[in-house]
């Protein structure tokens, strides 16, 4: 039995809710007994891209990478949920080209929330810390994100909950008969 694989391409300000809404999906696909893999910055950042930073070109190589890295999770059938900022729409557009020549399914899923909402949350501190100029480059602050245009799936987690956003993704993959 051949699971068909599928990229969940989560982008959003830090604080959105990728990493909320990426678990809580996750933990869903796996209750139904789908093959599923998140790439975050913990098992992405400590890793394999440990040697990358947070300046423009180490963010271009760390999506480069994660783009090939979801390329291949998603041609070996799994449902692969990404969740980084990836704040630059062309290095996005890159990953999409990738998985378009491979014949590969590719989900942009904008996770969104105005910077005053995240800023709010500021579930670790970092806004503080990059408004005092203590974090440079700090995305939303210092750094520039680039919202998508034309996402195929969009959630504003200032109006939804988590439970909401899980089921607005499942919707669109059992209606593109994913799951
Ligand atoms: C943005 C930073 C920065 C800077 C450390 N800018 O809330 P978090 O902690 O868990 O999410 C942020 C994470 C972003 O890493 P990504 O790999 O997703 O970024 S990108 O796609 O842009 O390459 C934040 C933390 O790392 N963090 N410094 N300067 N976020
Ligand atoms: P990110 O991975 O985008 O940096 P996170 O998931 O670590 O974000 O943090 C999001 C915070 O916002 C977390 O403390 C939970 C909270 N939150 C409130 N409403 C939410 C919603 N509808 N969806 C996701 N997270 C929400």
């Amino acid at each position: 039995l051949q699971q068909k694989g599928i990229t969940l391409w989560l982008t959003g300000l830090s604080g959105s809710g990728k990493s909320t809404v990426g678990c809580a999906l996750e933990q869903h696909l796996l209750h139904l007994h789908k093959f599923t893999y998140r790439l975050d910055g913990d098992n992405v950042r400590f890793g394999l891209n440990r040697d990358l930073g947070f300046d423009e070109k180490s963010r271009v190589e760390n999506i480069r990478r994660i783009g090939e890295v979801s390329k291949l999770f998603t041609d070996a059938g799994c449902i692969t949920i990404t969740a980084f900022i990836s704040p630059y729409r062309a290095d996005r557009d890159v990953a999409r080209e990738l998985h378009k020549k491979a014949n590969l399914p590719f989900i942009e899923v904008f996770i969104d929330a105005p910077l005053s909402v995240v800023e709010q949350r500021d579930p670790k501190g970092l806004y503080k810390k990059a408004r005092a100029g203590e974090i440079k480059d700090f995305t939303g602050i210092s750094a520039p994100y680039e919202a998508p245009e034309q996402p195929e799936i969009h959630i504003k987690t200032d109006q939804c909950d988590v439970k909401n956003a899980v089921e607005i993704i499942a919707k669109y993959l059992s209606r593109h008969n994913i799951i």
